[in-house]
């Protein structure tokens, strides 16, 4: 047996391993079962080459690298799994979305309408180029126009579902990891006129990021966009901009481009004391 010979190169492909990761991980909960273990590093050793002959002993020696976490023995996290096949860089293409999940859509549209920077209601492959870029600045990461172009394809390869070769706004919101749908704890039918009231303020101090008693901008988009979810599993960003004109032409009583509390209110059919 040849003891020096490494059972998997350092080096692979964030794209590869993300497509061999989603076949054991389809909900992406970030982690697999300890007993999925063998068939997952099966399909990595195959997809790098490995020969049939070495598969069970690279397998095993891979294995032994790994060390399962005390409170959940059973599991394997994917960013363990990750630093075996890929560089740093690329596991921070693959990571920083966990580690740093949104949970406000308002936020997530700055984002959006940041970087979609021709307002075409897409993300292409050039303006997804910017983002990776002030991605890595932000993170304090060097990276070469060179690499972020690498780095782009890999992108587009991993979140373009439909590969028309731009990204769509469902595709950004994994890509960030937007969490959960803020007003899918509220019921929105039957209840006291009280409770509508607590309920709509909660709403409304959660849109008005600026404290300003109107939603302007990226607040309306955040709304916007929650409240068509739904009804709706997930809305196209040429759809967002569609029911953003809707909701203004409605409640915008004082055509100001902004929803003040009051015209909020006046739309979902509650009335509030001045
Ligand atoms: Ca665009
Ligand atoms: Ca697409
Ligand atoms: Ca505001
Ligand atoms: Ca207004």
């Amino acid at each position: 047996m040849d003891s020096a010979r490494e059972p998997a190169p350092g080096r692979w492909d964030a794209a590869g391993f993300w497509q061999v990761w989603q076949r054991f991980d389809a909900d992406e909960k970030g982690y697999i079962e300890e007993k999925e273990l063998d068939a997952f590093f099966h399909h990595m050793l195959r997809k790098l080459g490995t020969d049939e002959a070495v598969l069970e002993e690279d397998t095993r020696r891979l294995k032994q690298r790994l060390v399962t976490t005390p409170e959940a023995p059973t599991r394997v996290q994917m960013k363990e799994l990750a630093s075996m096949f890929l560089s740093e860089d690329e596991k921070f293409l693959l990571f920083f979305r966990l580690e740093t999940p949104l949970d406000s859509s308002v936020e997530f549209m700055q984002i959006w309408r940041k970087y979609d920077a021709d307002s075409s209601g897409f993300i292409s492959a050039a303006e997804l180029h910017n983002f990776l870029r002030d991605l890595f600045l932000h993170h304090h990461k060097a990276v070469s126009e060179a690499k972020l172009e690498e780095y782009t394809g890999t992108m587009m390869k991993i979140f373009d579902k439909n590969k028309d070769g731009r990204l769509d706004l469902n595709d950004l919101a994994r890509i960030l990891a937007l969490q959960e749908n803020f007003l899918l704890q509220f019921k929105m039918d039957a209840c006291s006129t009280e409770e509508r009231k607590r309920d709509f303020e909660k709403i409304f101090a959660h849109y008005d990021v600026s404290k300003t008693g109107a939603l302007e901008g990226p607040e309306v988009d955040g709304f916007v966009k929650d409240m068509m979810e739904l009804v709706q599993p997930s809305i196209s960003g040429v759809d967002l901009d569609k029911f953003r004109e809707i909701l203004l032409r409605h409640c915008d009583v004082n055509k100001d481009g902004k929803i003040q509390k009051s015209e909020l209110a006046l739309c979902l059919g509650l009335k509030i004391s001045p």
